[in-house]
């Protein structure tokens, strides 16, 4: 008889004391290797902060505005996701064996698990950060229909596993506040997703600028529509439909989710959000950054 091996919702793995799908700790070891080019871009995000939205954007304006080469693959072929491993499908480090320069690169990991390469190669950077409590719906849902995840429980279980950093990379306070030092030594453009969604253009202009390039007017508001929710959302070749159902299952949750800010108020209780906010209170008194919660 054949064994067939239940390969889905395994536990998390800790690396370095940070909580890691199990399937990415594992490609975390041939990364170690893993050689910076100078021009080389990284799109760096804690998860469900707009990756996949500002990684479309940043194909657009590498491809000059060509929209049909911008369906020339999908955005984790076009974008290689460093750490990415999963059964039957392409690893990361795999997929940028054919990657040419410029590359775009995407990853979630914490700075003690990035290539070292990459911070001293001195690689640009564009961190883009969302505030939390829309993170953690994003992620609830996402770890419902992303089966490389362990079953997230309980709503109200899952906030508590967010806010003591025992979900999948670990802590959302820790990755946005040191990514935020980095970019006081290291070229980072730290964007935020609620810009985003406010003025999609000034944002685009501002990774223009980050990135040293220049593109006409009109091929810029193409890329603001092409780039808007609605769009990406039928777009298989960004809205990761193509991954096999085993991995992920929009019929659970699509990753195209809402794509909207303040979807937390439907989700969150009155005393859920008492809680979260005294905690969040402590988790970043200090902290410079400030996120809107609404727009
Ligand atoms: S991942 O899996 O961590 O890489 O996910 P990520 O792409 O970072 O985040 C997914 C959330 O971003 C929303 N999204 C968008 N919002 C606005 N406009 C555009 N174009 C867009 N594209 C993706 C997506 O719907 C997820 O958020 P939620 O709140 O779940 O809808």
């Amino acid at each position: 008889m054949e064994l067939v091996q239940d390969t889905s919702r395994p536990p998390l793995k800790y690396v370095k004391g940070i909580p890691l799908i199990k399937y990415f700790a594992e490609a975390l070891g041939p990364l170690e290797n893993f050689q910076a080019w100078p021009d080389d871009l990284l799109i760096s995000t804690y998860p469900k902060s707009g990756t996949t939205w500002v990684s479309e954007i940043l194909d657009m304006i590498y491809q000059g505005g060509d929209m049909k080469k911008c369906q020339r693959a999908p955005i984790f072929i076009r974008v290689p996701f460093l750490e990415f491993k999963a059964p039957g499908l392409p690893t990361g480090v795999e997929t940028l064996k054919d990657t040419p320069a410029p590359r775009l690169l995407k990853t979630h990991l914490p700075l003690a698990l990035i290539p070292q390469d990459l911070l001293d190669q001195k690689v640009k950077v564009i961190y883009v950060a969302r505030n939390a409590k829309d993170v953690v719906v994003s992620y609830y849902h996402f770890y419902q229909m992303a089966k490389v995840h362990p079953e997230p429980g309980t709503w109200d279980s899952f906030l508590e596993k967010f806010m003591a950093g025992e979900v999948s990379y670990g802590s959302w306070y820790q990755h946005v506040q040191e990514w935020w030092e980095l970019s006081h030594t290291h070229p980072v453009l730290y964007l935020f997703y609620e810009d985003m969604k406010e003025d999609p253009k000034r944002e685009i202009k501002k990774i223009l600028k980050f990135v040293g390039r220049s593109l006409p007017e009109d091929i810029i508001d193409q890329i603001v529509q092409r780039t808007s929710f609605k769009e990406m959302k039928k777009n298989p070749m960004a809205n990761y439909s193509t991954v096999p159902t085993e991995i992920m299952d929009h019929d659970i949750s699509a990753f195209m989710r809402k794509g909207i800010t303040g979807d937390w108020k439907t989700t969150f209780t009155v005393a859920q959000n008492e809680r979260f906010d005294a905690h969040y209170a402590e988790k970043m008194a200090g902290s410079k950054l400030s996120f809107r919660l609404q727009l």
